[in-house]
Formats: structure tokens, C-alpha cells, sequence
């Protein structure tokens, strides 16, 4: 067995990157690596603690789910019943598929110790004797590299019946999905974890009470989990003195599309998407910004006037959309953004689950739409029909998803009417396919 030194406050610097600070070392994914900067002191700490106390200090930092919704990650391990006789369960949501989501599979690549010991302190303070890692399927070198880091841990008493000679036990699988969007939503997760077809669950019940094998059940995303270590190490003052009041911490932002440098940002929450095309080297040469997600395709979109937003969780919604995954997709005027809105409502239509009825068919109909509206076989009535047919969609459907395929729609609507217009009564798309480079 490994020993581990407690850690050593104040030694590390307040300020991003943290999550990403050493992706470009020499086999940064070794365990060896991992413990020569700083690797399982957190876990070192956690165990000195009661798992309450530790409950309690997560609470405290105001760490904020990373996966989408931003809810609390010490309150929802709170909710976890401590009268039940069942055993429960921690399972990490690594099924990132969100389009221009990119930021789990990196950490994971670069950094599977950060997750790995996240998840041993996560199980530890929610009383939990298995946890899982539902990664994507189509990744295959991240399993291969998560699988590695668990049999790491294992050899080095890190995980199993005695962690660290402490006498708690957590036993970690790396369970690998079949590339469903929709298991992405936790309810589906589990189903599909159980060997089910993946399809959300009614809530309530939630996870926390009646989640794997109806146990209560905590689960979190990647990046959530990975932050937990730095927080035992560095302690709440360190983590609350990055970000803002109510969304604290540092995140990882994900720009792509039309950007010089497309790549991964960690920075604290609150930065504005003008601060991160300062470090991106901005929009394409010759080229400005038309319109951009500020949280994956799921979320409204966003244009050039709201480059001063604050991306945090009140920043975003104050404008009028969601922070999500912090998939930042940037588009210049040379995108059509018909055709981009029709790209994501085929995504959406493909990876509909068919529980549902509006989404089942609605996300069917609005493909059909939109893809009349592009060729120009529309009228103006058709317009009126997209809109419609959206609002049967949003609000009603079972699971965020059919909520997140209405977004990018309303959205366009909202911010460009004319450019819809402009395609109807046989004009067709004004832009010329060939000159984008995103929609070929
Ligand atoms: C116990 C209560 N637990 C809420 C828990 C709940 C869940 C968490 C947040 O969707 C969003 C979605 C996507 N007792 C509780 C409770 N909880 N009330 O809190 O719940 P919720 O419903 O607010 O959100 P969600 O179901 O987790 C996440 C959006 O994020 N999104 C993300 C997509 C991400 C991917 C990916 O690739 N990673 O697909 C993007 O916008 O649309 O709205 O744990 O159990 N009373
Ligand atoms: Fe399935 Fe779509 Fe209904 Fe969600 S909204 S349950 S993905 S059909």
C-alpha cells in the first residue's frame, strides 16, 4: 500500500487551471505522476474527516454540478437517505454527448487519478460501497485509459476493502455505454446500467432516493467529481475565492466552430465570452461572430450582444439562456443559420427515444419544416407552423430532451426572423454552402 501526506494548505495558487494545470505533462494519466503533484491528499484529508463533515465542506463551497443543470453537489449528497437498509450508489455521468461538449474525454485522457480520487472521497461521504463510471461507448481509448487508473488504484490500496488502510471500502467499474444520446440523462443512465434499454425514468422519485437497483443513488458528472479533490486539498476559502458569490470555482469551457483556437478553457465561472476569444485569438481571420451557444445546441442561442454576459449560472439565465455544459460553439456570417439549427434538430429527431409522443414525432415534423424552409419550398405559413409545432414540443415532452430540441429553434426565431424569411417562396438558402466549413 502507497502512503499519502496530508495535504499542505495554502501551498497551491487560487487561480484556474486547476482541472487541466498539467495536461500537457509526460504521462500525466500514471498514478506515479498523479501523486508527485499533490494526488490522493485530498483523499488523505476526506478520510480524517467524518463522511458528514466532508458532506458538509462540499456544501459549504458552493460547487455547482458541471453536467448541465448546475445543482448543488453537497446538497444532492445530502439527499442521500442514511435509515435505509439498501445499499447505495455513486455513479459518474461520462456519457458526454452534447453537441460541442468536449471537456470530460480530455480530463479523463489526461487526468483519470483526479476523477478516480474524486470518486473514492464522493463514495466515501455518501456511505457508498460501489460506484460506477458510465463512460460512452465510442471512446474506446478513454476506457482503456479509466480501466488502467482503477487497476492503479486498486494495486495501490487506493481502492477495495481497506482504502489507504482506513477500513472503508470502495470498489470502482468502469462500465462502458452503447452510444446512446439519451443516457446522458441520469434516469436513462441508470436503466441502461441495469441492462435495460436506456429511457428516462418518471422523477420523482429522483436518483437520491430511488436510483440504481432502486437504491438511493448519487450521480454527477465527470468534471463535478474531479473538482472534489482540490476543494479537500485547498478548502473552501481557496474555492470560493475563484468564480462568483453563487457560482463559485473554476470550469472548463469548451470553444469550437468558428474560433482561431478551438480547445478546451478552464477559467472561473463569471468569465465573459469576450475574456475567452481573448485567449482563443478571437473569431477566424476576417471573419466576426453572427451567433454562438453559450451551454451546447440544447440551450438559446446567444448573437454578438451578448459577448459581456457573465458565464455563470445567474448570468446566462438572466439573459435569457441556460449555462449547460459550457459547450461554447461560435459561428461567424458565413453560417447559415437554418441549415445549423436543421443540423441539430436531425440530431435531436435521430437520438429521440421514442417514449414520448410530442418529442417522437414533433422532433420528426420540425426536421420536415425546416428542411422545406432551407430549400426554399416554404411559405410564410410555414413559419407559423415551426413555431407551433416547437411549442408542442417544449414544455410538454417527458425529459429535457425534448425541451433542449425546441431551444436552438425559438431561439433563431427570436434573434433571426429576417434570415428565415429570406428563404422563402422558392428563394431557397441564400448562403452558398461551399464557402462554410462547418456545413458542408
Ligand atoms: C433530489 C430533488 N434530487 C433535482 C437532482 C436531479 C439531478 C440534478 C439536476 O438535466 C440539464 C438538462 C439538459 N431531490 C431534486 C433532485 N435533483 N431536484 O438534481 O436536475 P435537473 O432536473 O435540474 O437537471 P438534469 O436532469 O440533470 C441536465 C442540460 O442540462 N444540458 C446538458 C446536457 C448534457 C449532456 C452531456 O453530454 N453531458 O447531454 C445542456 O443544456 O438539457 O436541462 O441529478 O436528480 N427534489
Ligand atoms: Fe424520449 Fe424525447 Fe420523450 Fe425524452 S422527450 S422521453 S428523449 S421521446
Amino acid at each position: 500500500m502507497i502512503v499519502v501526506d496530508m495535504p499542505t494548505p495554502g501551498s497551491e495558487p487560487a487561480q484556474a487551471p486547476v482541472l487541466s494545470r498539467h495536461w500537457d505533462d509526460d504521462e500525466s494519466w500514471l498514478l506515479e505522476n498523479y501523486l508527485a503533484r499533490n494526488g490522493y491528499q485530498g483523499l488523505k484529508a476526506a478520510l480524517a474527516m467524518t463522511p458528514d463533515e466532508v458532506i458538509d465542506l462540499v456544501k459549504a463551497s458552493g460547487l455547482r454540478g458541471r453536467g448541465g443543470a448546475g445543482f448543488p453537489v453537497g446538497t444532492k449528497w445530502s439527499f442521500i437517505p442514511q435509515n435505509t437498509p439498501k445499499p447505495h450508489y455513486l455513479v459518474v455521468n461520462a456519457d458526454e454527448s452534447e453537441p460541442g461538449t468536449c471537456k470530460d474525454m480530455p480530463l479523463m485522457l489526461a487526468s483519470p487519478h483526479m476523477l478516480v480520487e474524486g470518486v473514492i472521497i464522493a463514495a466515501y461521504a455518501i456511505r457508498a460501497g460501489t460506484a460506477f463510471i458510465y463512460v460512452r461507448g465510442e471512446v474506446a481509448s478513454v476506457i482503456r485509459r479509466l480501466r488502467a487508473a482503477v487497476a492503479e488504484a486498486y494495486d495501490a490500496g487506493l481502492l477495495g476493502p481497506d482504502v489507504l488502510g482506513s477500513g472503508v471500502s470502495v470498489d470502482l467499474v468502469v462500465h462502458a455505454g452503447a452510444g446512446a444520446y439519451i443516457c446522458g440523462e441520469e434516469t436513462a443512465l441508470l436503466d441502461s446500467l441495469e441492462g435495460r434499454r436506456g429511457q428516462p425514468r418518471l422523477r420523482p422519485p429522483f436518483p437520491a432516493t430511488e436510483g440504481l437497483y432502486a437504491s438511493p443513488t448519487v450521480v454527477n458528472n465527470v468534471e463535478s467529481i474531479a473538482s472534489v479533490p482540490s476543494i479537500l486539498r485547498n478548502g473552501v476559502d481557496w474555492f470560493r475565492s475563484m468564480g462568483t458569490e453563487r457560482s463559485p470555482g473554476f470550469t472548463l469551457y469548451s470553444l469550437s466552430g468558428h474560433v482561431t483556437n478551438p480547445g478546451q478553457y478552464e477559467a472561473g465561472l463569471g468569465v465573459t465570452l469576450r475574456e475567452l476569444l481573448d485567449r482563443a485569438g478571437g473569431i477566424r481571420a476576417g471573419h466576426e461572430l453572427k451567433f454562438w451557444t453559450p451551454g451546447g445546441s440544447s440551450t438559446p442561442m446567444f448573437t454578438p450582444a451578448h459577448l459581456d454576459v457573465p458565464l455563470d449560472y445567474e448570468g446566462v439565465g438572466a439573459a435569457g439562456s441556460m449555462l449547460g455544459t459550457k459547450a461554447v460553439q461560435l459561428f461567424d456570417e458565413t453560417t447559415c443559420v437554418v441549415r445549423a439549427v436543421l443540423r441539430w434538430t436531425e440530431f435531436y429527431k435521430h437520438e429521440s427515444c421514442g417514449k414520448c409522443t410530442p418529442c417522437r414525432e414533433g422532433t420528426y415534423w420540425l426536421v420536415q419544416i425546416l428542411q422545406r424552409i432551407e430549400e426554399g419550398d416554404a411559405t410564410e405559413a410555414d413559419l407559423d407552423l415551426l413555431t407551433s409545432t416547437t411549442n408542442t414540443v417544449v414544455g410538454k415532452s417527458f425529459c429535457a430532451l425534448g425541451d433542449g430540441a425546441g431551444s436552438p429553434i425559438a431561439s433563431s426565431l427570436q434573434h433571426f426572423r429576417d434570415e428565415y424569411l429570406a428563404h422563402l417562396n422558392g428563394r431557397g438558402c441564400p448562403f452558398d454552402p461551399a464557402r462554410s466549413t462547418v456545413f458542408g
